[in-house]
């Protein structure tokens, strides 16, 4: 059995976590060992460092100190969950892995992608998924969809301003753009079967 590593990317509210579960039922039943994880967390360490990351004042964390946080956090959640779990053969579903510093801490928060890639390097060894899909969806909708599982409340990040989320959706255009191989955008839009369809498609080339 092959392992794979997938992550799943977007804005908010776009539906990583409901497709995330559904596509995860969809590959167990083909008999695969499947691994469904997220950031910031997923391994015990990286769990603490997301708590200090989405709790607290909106100025707790300058966009740099965010950066190195999220980037420490992903370097054990690799080193603990990920790897080990790709090695003895299982696919691995990532709510949101390297991309999303990319498109937050650079993209929308102004540090260089150069910069983030190279913190990625440092920590993680470059480590990329072998696909990336980045969920859709109009502005209007995603907050729609935020709000109705929220309400008013929110994280840290998540709470920051409309051309903040503009500026990280748009982030996640260009990067596919930059990179089609691994990095596909999915149309978010419509019944959650139909989006999950759409993500299988998306990984036909790859599934056994
Ligand atoms: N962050 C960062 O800055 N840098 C990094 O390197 C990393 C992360 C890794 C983590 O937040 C924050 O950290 C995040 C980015 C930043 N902040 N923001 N923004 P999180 O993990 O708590 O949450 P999230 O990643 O932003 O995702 P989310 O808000 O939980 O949304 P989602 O997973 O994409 O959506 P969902 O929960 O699956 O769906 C949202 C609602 O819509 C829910 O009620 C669903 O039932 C509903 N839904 C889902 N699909 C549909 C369809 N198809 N139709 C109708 N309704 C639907």
């Amino acid at each position: 059995m092959t392992g794979r590593f997938i992550s799943l990317e977007g804005g908010e509210g776009a539906g990583k976590s409901t497709q995330l579960r559904a596509l995860g039922l969809v590959l167990r039943a083909r008999g695969l060992e499947v691994v469904e994880t997220r950031e910031p967390g997923g391994s015990e360490g990286a769990e603490a460092i997301r708590t200090l990351l989405l709790t607290g004042d909106a100025d707790r964390w300058s966009a740099r100190a965010e950066a190195l946080l999220f980037a420490a956090a992903r370097t054990d959640h690799l080193e603990k969950k990920i790897l080990p779990a790709i090695q003895r053969g299982a696919w691995v579903l990532s709510d949101r892995f390297l991309d999303s510093s990319r498109a937050y801490q650079s993209g929308a928060s102004g540090l260089a992608d150069a910069d983030i890639l190279a913190l990625h390097r440092i920590g993680s060894e470059g480590k990329l998924p072998d696909r990336t899909l980045v969920l859709t969806l109009p502005e209007a909708d995603a907050e729609a969809r935020a709000h109705a599982r929220d309400g008013d409340v929110s994280d840290r990040i998540g709470g920051r301003e409309r051309a903040f989320h503009r500026a990280v959706a748009q982030s996640f255009v260009d990067y596919a753009a930059a990179e089609p191989d691994r990095i596909r955008l999915i149309d978010a839009r419509g019944e959650p079967e139909v989006v999950t369809a759409r993500l299988l498609d998306t990984l036909a080339d790859l599934l056994p």
